[in-house]
């Protein structure tokens, strides 16, 4: 079922970048969409709400009155909610919420010379536009892993935006609403893709511009983002969904399974690898596949995925190689189904998420572990982290110097300033103690 790449005993044969092409992985275009995507964005710079409502009415077939949703619908959402689903969206929250209360920073003053302190003062963006995806991913879970953190970060004023749905009266899907109800976010905008994202940052006379923009997208979000990039913030870019396994033989080839195809029901283009050093383990696993992917809700989009060129299973030695690889690979979800997971999982230097054990599958992070599901993709694990409370903030020093302790490091300023040919930086220095 899944492509097989034999690396057993070669893995430190090659050197990291040889290693990393040889990892299973789907070229990812963006620069390609940005060519369409950027004249939206322009028209969006240069005419706002007009060229916002007719780009919505071209791509999602709706038309717009408002582009804001009333407050009124926001409630609606919230009191029509089904009571389970309720509960897990507030178990979600909750759990959200007190995982990422730990990510916030206390100011810290450090006293670098008598006299003289430097502050590490964090601050929150002042305010940020979230986007939640429609189409294929319709996902109310990631308004909670984007606002959460954003709120606790302190950030003043969020907004939200989603497409606007046909089939729900022009409005963003109700299960978007209604997060955003629970959440207390009541600025939402019926606006999809690259418009959305032009919306946020060149602002409209509805919407006023944001700071940074951040959440999921497909190929073209990412692509609108990049061309908005330096105006606001971003976050990363997000491409499609991916999860790496590292299995021994003692894994069990169901929970495996289940979880490769877990991930591959997100897109027909999303990565399900596996690592392994069982040849056993990797038969029983596609043995499994074979028989649970044709009898999935979505089995094309998970048989497409799974045979795609991103998917596979990788064979190594041993755990030593399996970890080299995984780190390789970098995977934006990364399951450790061996003996002394925890052990292993420590050993681990790039994922975006690494989930310990056999009762910690990466669909229990996608919605209630607590954790973030918005993670670097792509092999952006090697250099990025996922979605969380620093995202939201900045860390702006505070420099304070007496009198006396600049004085103490005036002659250096001005060696160094001289060395660079910059006398008049030094001058600043001294000018404060020349006799006048
Ligand atoms: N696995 C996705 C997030 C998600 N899954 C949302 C279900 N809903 C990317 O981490
Ligand atoms: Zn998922």
């Amino acid at each position: 079922m899944l492509r097989r790449i034999d690396l057993i005993g070669a893995v430190s044969d090659y050197p990291a970048r040889a290693l990393r092409e040889l990892m299973p992985r789907a070229a990812f275009d963006v620069n390609e969409a940005l060519r369409s995507v950027q004249p939206l964005i322009d028209d969006i710079a240069h005419r706002g709400t007009p060229a916002v409502v007719e780009i919505v009415e071209r791509f999602d077939g709706v038309h717009l009155e408002h582009l804001r949703v009333p407050e009124a619908a926001i409630k609606a959402a919230v009191e029509e909610l089904d009571p389970d689903l309720r509960r897990a969206y507030e178990t979600s929250i909750a759990r959200v919420r007190t995982a990422h209360e730990a990510q916030r920073l206390p100011d810290t003053t450090t006293e670098v010379a008598p006299g003289g302190t430097v502050t590490e003062r964090y601050l929150p963006v002042g305010r940020v536009g979230l986007y939640a995806p429609g189409g294929l991913a319709v996902l109310a879970s990631s308004v909670i892993m984007n606002a959460v953190p954003a709120q606790i970060a302190g950030v003043g004023s969020i907004a939200l935006a989603s497409p606007a749905q046909k089939t729900n009266g022009g409005l963003p899907d109700q299960g978007i609403l209604a997060v955003a109800g629970l959440l207390g976010i009541d600025e939402v905008y019926a606006v999809g893709g690259p418009a959305a994202v032009g919306m946020f940052a060149y602002g409209t006379d509805e919407c006023e511009p944001v700071d940074m923009i951040t959440g999921p997208g497909n190929i073209y979000v990412t692509a609108a983002k990049r061309a908005v990039r330096g105006l606001v913030g971003i976050d990363a870019e997000a491409g499609t969904t991916e999860i790496a396994v590292i299995a021994d033989a003692g894994a069990d080839p169901v929970h495996v399974a289940a979880d490769l195809i877990s991930q591959a029901e997100h897109d027909p283009a999303a990565a399900s690898v596996l690592i392994t050093d069982s040849a056993a383990l990797a038969d029983a696993v596609d043995a499994e596949l074979e028989r649970r992917a044709p009898a999935a809700r979505h089995a094309e989009r998970i048989l497409t995925a799974l045979a795609g060129e991103q998917s596979g299973t990788i064979l190594v030695a041993d755990l030593d190689e399996a970890v080299a690889v995984a780190d390789a690979y970098a995977a934006e979800h990364l399951e450790i189904q061996t003996a002394n997971a925890r052990e292993v999982a420590l050993r681990v230097r790039n994922a975006g998420a690494i989930f310990v054990g056999a009762y910690s599958p990466v669909s229990l992070g996608d919605y209630c572990a607590g954790s973030n599901h918005v993670l670097p993709t792509g092999g952006c694990a090697r250099h990025s982290a996922g979605l969380s409370v620093h995202t939201f903030l900045r860390a702006v020093h505070l420099i304070d110097y007496s009198r006396e302790a600049l004085e103490a490091v005036a002659v250096d300023v001005v060696t160094f300033a001289n060395s660079e040919d910059l006398p008049s930086h030094g001058e600043a220095v001294t000018a404060r103690f020349e006799a006048r």
